[in-house]
């Protein structure tokens, strides 16, 4: 959208954000997790939907793509409507459709839109189900991932994306970060939640220093959706306008009370907790 018209010129109006993602029915992940993190705090939410996933916690039954045509659609008449002030991508499920994100999102880059692109490069579910073909992530290493503002990759991500062994101690995450920059062009959140420790701790590199972000290894919670709620935070704050470091502290913040504070709502013998997206005792008024 042109700048000149007057959607957002209102200081009342929300923020805008788009997040392009998976649906996920059982709504932890995707763009659920996406609309209600964004709802939180209190920005406006798009999506550009690429895959409709069947599943509950713990179990993706069956995954099934739209066509390029229509996620090209959604995203054109969304950037045509709206003045978009920051970008999430999760899952984008195959090549065709990574295709997509990276001509719209190589467009965006030649105009003089300036909203932050927050690349979660989703591979394979929490319960091990992989999320995108093999030939996508030829796209994200070619095409997508220099064009993020910021990549939150987890560990098994950065591993796959750097041709890396398995990273196992904060030392390699931090030499993995500063690789992942290097290579890619983008600053890099990685995040250590799936390390052993009583912290769970995320590393930014962003080019020019390393910054932690940590918080207590919440025990005995294993929410599905974890990442794409992360992300999600980020992006809403990022519209906010929050400086990068604050906004990633809000975030982890935010996410760490939604872990704290899930429950198993679906099956209880899968053990997997559903996200609360609306933590108590974080009020959002606080937070932006
Ligand atoms: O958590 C990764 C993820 C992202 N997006 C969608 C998903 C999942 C996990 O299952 O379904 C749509």
């Amino acid at each position: 959208m042109n700048s000149e018209q007057t959607a957002t010129s209102d200081k009342s109006a929300p923020a805008i954000v788009l997040s392009i993602a998976g649906s996920d029915c059982s709504g932890g992940a995707g763009i659920q997790a996406d609309l209600k993190t964004f709802a939180y705090f209190q920005t406006y939410g798009l999506t550009a939907v690429t895959s409709v996933v069947a599943e509950a916690p713990g179990s993706v039954v069956s995954v099934q793509a739209v066509s390029p045509e229509i996620l090209e659609a959604q995203l054109s008449i969304l950037n045509d409507s709206f003045q978009i002030q920051a970008i999430k991508t999760g899952m984008l499920a195959n090549a065709g459709l990574c295709k997509i994100v990276a001509n719209f999102l190589e467009d965006l880059a030649s105009t003089e839109t300036v909203a932050p692109i927050i690349i979660d490069p989703v591979l394979i579910s929490s319960s091990g189900k992989a999320l995108i073909d093999p030939e996508a992530l030829n796209l994200y290493r070619q095409r997508l991932l220099p064009l993020a503002t910021l990549a939150t990759p987890n560990l098994d991500e950065a591993a796959t994306l750097l041709d890396l062994p398995p990273i196992t101690s904060h030392e390699e995450m931090d030499q993995a970060a500063r690789k992942f920059t290097g290579k890619y062009q983008c600053m890099t959140l990685l995040k250590g939640g799936h390390l052993e420790g009583s912290d769970a701790t995320d590393i930014l590199w962003d080019g020019t220093s390393i910054h932690d972000f940590s918080s207590a290894r919440i025990r005995n919670k294993n929410p599905h959706g974890t990442g794409c709620t992360y992300s999600a935070a980020i992006a809403a704050l990022l519209a906010h306008e929050y400086p990068l470091l604050e906004a990633i502290a809000a975030a982890k913040e935010y996410i760490s009370t939604a872990i704290e504070q899930s429950t198993i709502l679906s099956d209880p013998s899968t053990g997997i907790d559903t996200l609360n997206h609306f933590p108590v005792g974080q009020n959002p008024d606080a937070t932006i």
